[in-house]
């Protein structure tokens, strides 16, 4: 059973589990923004499908097949990624007396979501979600933005309070950064938490194209928040390519792993402009931060709902082993007659 060989890869995993992939000829992912139902959603869900839902030509064999072919890609997706690109990865920086420099470019890209399914997309630093920035409560910070897009741009901190003239918001708060032009951002970080920046100048293109990314404040004290022994992503968009996780459609979704009584925290951020309700098979989230704030009483539930552009964190105690499905529960975000597709993955304990 190629479950096994599966599960030992997964027990290796560690830190932000981005592993892209993708999965030569299983065109089964896609996925379309939008509420539709029935035929049309099916349609819409799986534009490579090669049976419609119910189609009498899809036979039981036929669909058992695609659906093993996508647990079997994402088996091989940690092994070796089905796609090109990464999406999220820790952004360099660089000191430059006492200040944390980051350099972010905003340039058109073609991203591959899952194996052999390429978007158009507009990026920071060539990757979808772009680059994600670790800051430090209260240590000055300074992001230089460069636009080699072919409009205007300008970029937002999102969840921080900063200066007003740093707010990014064009002709509200700057000038644009004009195609070839600079802007610099300075501020200090804060509130700490998780927190996002993205483009805020024709934002239903830009930010739906991918210039969004995490941004991850620690704070001054480190007590202020719950330990944790990994602490990954899990970014959602229904924009760009469909469903996906951090900028992946299942099976080249990331992959997540813990160690049996390990506290794993999760940072869900949603960049798309639906909310979606993310479960976790088999264990219990300990939510206790939202938009970065700490809740005045954590709670404990299975599924949580993410609205558009809301920060949650999330402790989870690995204390049940086994591999355990963890996707949106709006079902056609996760699993069609061919499979599981777009937001979907899977946390595996050992
Ligand atoms: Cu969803």
């Amino acid at each position: 059973m190629p479950r096994r060989r599966f599960l030992g890869v997964l027990g290796a995993g560690g830190g932000v589990a981005a592993i892209a992939a993708g999965l030569a000829g299983f065109r089964s992912s896609g996925g379309a923004v939008g509420e539709a139902s029935g035929g049309e959603m099916a349609d819409m869900a799986h534009p490579a499908a090669a049976h419609p839902v119910g189609a009498t030509a899809t036979t039981a064999e036929e669909m058992d097949v695609h659906h093993r072919g996508g647990v079997e890609a994402f088996e091989r997706n940690r092994v070796a990624p089905i796609t090109s690109g990464i999406g999220a990865v820790d952004a360099a920086f660089r000191m430059e007396g006492g200040r944390r420099v980051f350099e972010l470019t905003a340039e058109a890209t073609s991203w591959e979501v899952t194996a052999g399914q390429r978007v158009e997309a507009l990026a920071f630093n060539g990757i979808v979600p772009g680059p994600t920035l670790r800051m430090v409560e209260g240590q000055p910070a300074r992001v230089v933005v460069h636009n080699r897009l072919d409009q205007s741009t300008s970029v937002h901190w999102h969840g921080q309070r900063v200066p007003n003239a740093m707010d990014g918001v064009t002709y509200l708060t700057q000038e644009p950064i004009r195609p070839g032009g600079t802007f610099v951002y300075d501020f200090t970080p804060g509130p700490s938490g998780t927190h996002m920046y993205h483009s805020h100048y024709n934002s239903t293109e830009q930010v739906t194209k991918g210039l969004v990314g995490a941004l991850l404040v620690q704070p001054a004290d480190t007590a202020a928040e719950p330990a944790a022994d990994r602490d990954y992503l899990f970014i959602l968009n229904d924009g760009l390519g469909g469903f996906t996780v951090n900028g992946k459609g299942f099976p080249a979704t990331p992959a997540y792993a813990a160690r049996r009584g390990e506290r794993v925290r999760f940072r869900f951020l949603n960049y798309g402009a639906m909310a979606h309700p993310v479960h976790l098979h088999g264990l219990t989230y300990e939510v206790f931060a939202r938009d970065g704030y700490p809740l005045p009483q954590p709670f404990r539930c299975d599924t949580l709902t993410i609205a558009p552009f809301e920060r949650w964190d999330a402790i989870v105690l690995a204390d049940n082993p086994g591999t355990w499905a963890f996707h949106c529960h709006i079902l056609s975000h996760a699993e069609g007659p061919e499979g599981m597709f777009g937001m979907f993955s899977a946390l595996h304990v050992d």
